[in-house]
């Protein structure tokens, strides 16, 4: 069993079997600190507001959020809105639905929704959707499922879900799924090889907007766990190698559509507990491999959506703990436990 206390900062406690809790606080609190003289850090400097995300989610999870300083970021998140509404993913950047999601999703945590103008941002978010129900990214006219997800899933966040009227969430149901493959899959956009990644984004869009019923689950279920690899990790797609980020997007995927204990939970834990770095802290992609906020993020999201290890419980839906949506009322008829 998983150890909870705070001796596992100590380094002889085996990250193969226990969740190193105290190391990956402190890998996340630390992660601002090293910014001057980090490669890294400034390679995906564009992509601040998802990390802020990522990293709040995490500690979030780890029962530890009051360890950030909450003033600092909510005042940092408001400083990246533009005057269309929309967020960039860091000061002196462009917006983007990406970074506006990640900053909703920030100020929910912190209790600070109320400090944003929620019908700007709606303004936003429906200005990008296109005539086939398919929504931009950003001004510039990207189109992914992604950018669906993000859509409704901001609507959903702030209450304003019913701006889209029927003609509007007919069209997003039937956008998606053209993107929906012979393998039940779904990819970018339609056509596009099925991809884990777009499945969660396809399945959590499709239960934001109540319309499940277009899913073959049995056929989905399916397709998502040949995603399992004898090592117990997951892939993304055939023939790729497992990575812990697909702890998030195939098992969300799985929970949302009652198809969880069709996979081995255990293998898969043991899997992303190897991944931890027991010097650091974080979690990486591959046994081994140098850790990141991202990997970090999803692989204990995995451990959450499994139910293992004394963590808070994070939606499979919103990404964002129960905790959190329930105290703004978003209903959640997807989650078995309530
Ligand atoms: C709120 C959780 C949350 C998400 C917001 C951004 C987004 C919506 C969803 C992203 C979905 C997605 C496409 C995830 C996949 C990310 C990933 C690991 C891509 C790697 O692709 P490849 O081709 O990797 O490099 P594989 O594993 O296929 O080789």
């Amino acid at each position: 069993m998983s150890d909870n206390s705070n001796s596992n900062n100590n380094n002889s406690i085996d990250h193969t079997k226990n969740v190193l809790v105290e190391k990956h606080i402190s890998y996340v609190v630390n992660l601002d600190n090293k910014k001057e003289e980090d490669f890294e850090y400034w390679v995906t400097e564009h992509l601040r507001m998802n990390g802020m995300y990522w990293g709040l989610t995490s500690l979030y999870i780890l029962k530890a959020l009051d360890k950030m300083d909450r003033d600092v970021i909510i005042n940092w998140v408001l400083s990246c809105q533009k005057s269309n509404g929309g967020f960039s993913g860091n000061v002196s950047h462009d917006e983007h639905l990406l970074s506006t999601l990640s900053a909703v999703q920030i100020l929910m945590q912190l209790d600070a929704l109320d400090r944003l103008d929620q019908d700007l941002v709606a303004k936003y978010v429906l200005s990008l959707q296109q005539e086939d129900g398919s929504f931009f990214g950003d001004k510039w006219g990207e189109v992914d499922t992604r950018f669906t997800y993000c859509a409704v899933s901001c609507l959903s966040l702030m209450g304003k879900l019913d701006l889209l009227d029927n003609n509007r969430i007919e069209k997003i149901a039937d956008f998606i799924n053209r993107c929906k493959n012979f393998d039940a899959g779904y990819g970018c956009i339609p056509g596009a090889e099925s991809h884990a990644g777009q499945t969660f984004t396809c399945v959590g869009a499709l239960a934001i907007i109540n319309r499940l019923d277009l899913i073959d689950r049995d056929q989905l279920g399916w397709w998502l766990c040949e995603r399992q690899l004898p090592n117990g990790g997951l892939n993304g797609r055939p023939e790729k190698t497992s990575d812990v980020c697909y702890s998030w997007w195939v098992v969300s995927a799985l929970s949302v559509i009652d198809r969880l204990h069709w996979i081995d939970n255990e293998k898969l834990r043991n899997y992303i507990l190897k991944c931890q770095d027991n010097e650091t802290g974080g979690i990486a992609d591959k046994p081994g491999n140098v850790p990141d906020v991202f990997h970090t993020f999803f692989g204990l999201c995995g451990f959450s959506l499994m139910s293992y290890f004394d963590m808070e419980e994070i939606d499979p839906t919103y990404a964002l703990g129960t905790k959190t949506l329930l105290k703004y009322n978003i209903k959640l008829p997807w989650n078995k436990k309530l």
